[in-house]
């Protein structure tokens, strides 16, 4: 039973979240998803997701790639959480490249090619436009 994790806010859920999770599920048997606390999200992007963790965490869930989501508190607490979810692998976009093979020593590290030309900002900017 090979486990893989993986980060990410998912605001604005879209194919190149779907995407990535998709292909992080294929890297093994079971895929748990840490969904950044809205705390996290604002102190990384300086505004507050659209969507609430407990609405981001529920959409994630909810996907047919993903086994079990948890509430990622802060950024330096990967290796913990890696090591209290057994996880064999961990997967990031290539947005983080480099970022965290550190802890290649607990497990190993992907990074996978970001889908082109989508963005929750993207998103974001085009349904402002239209209102
Ligand atoms: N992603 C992608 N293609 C896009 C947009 C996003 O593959 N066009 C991927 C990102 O690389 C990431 C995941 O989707 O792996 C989630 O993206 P974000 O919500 O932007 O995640 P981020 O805010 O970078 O949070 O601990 C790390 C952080 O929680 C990562």
């Amino acid at each position: 039973m090979t486990t893989v994790i993986t980060f990410g806010t998912f605001d604005v859920l879209h194919v190149g979240h779907l995407r990535v999770l998709a292909r992080s599920r294929e890297l093994g048997d079971r895929l748990v998803v840490g969904v950044s606390s809205d705390a996290l999200s604002f102190a990384k992007k300086e505004r507050y997701p659209v969507f609430s963790q407990h609405e981001r965490c529920e959409l994630i869930a909810n996907l047919k790639c993903v086994d079990e989501v948890f509430v990622e508190e802060s950024l330096e607490l990967k290796r913990d959480y890696v090591q209290r979810y057994a996880a064999d692998v961990l997967v990031m976009g290539d947005d983080w490249a480099g970022k965290f093979d550190d802890l290649a020593d607990i497990c190993k590290v992907v990074y996978l090619p970001r889908t082109p030309s989508v963005s929750t900002t993207a998103v974001i900017e085009k349904i402002a436009g239209m209102v």
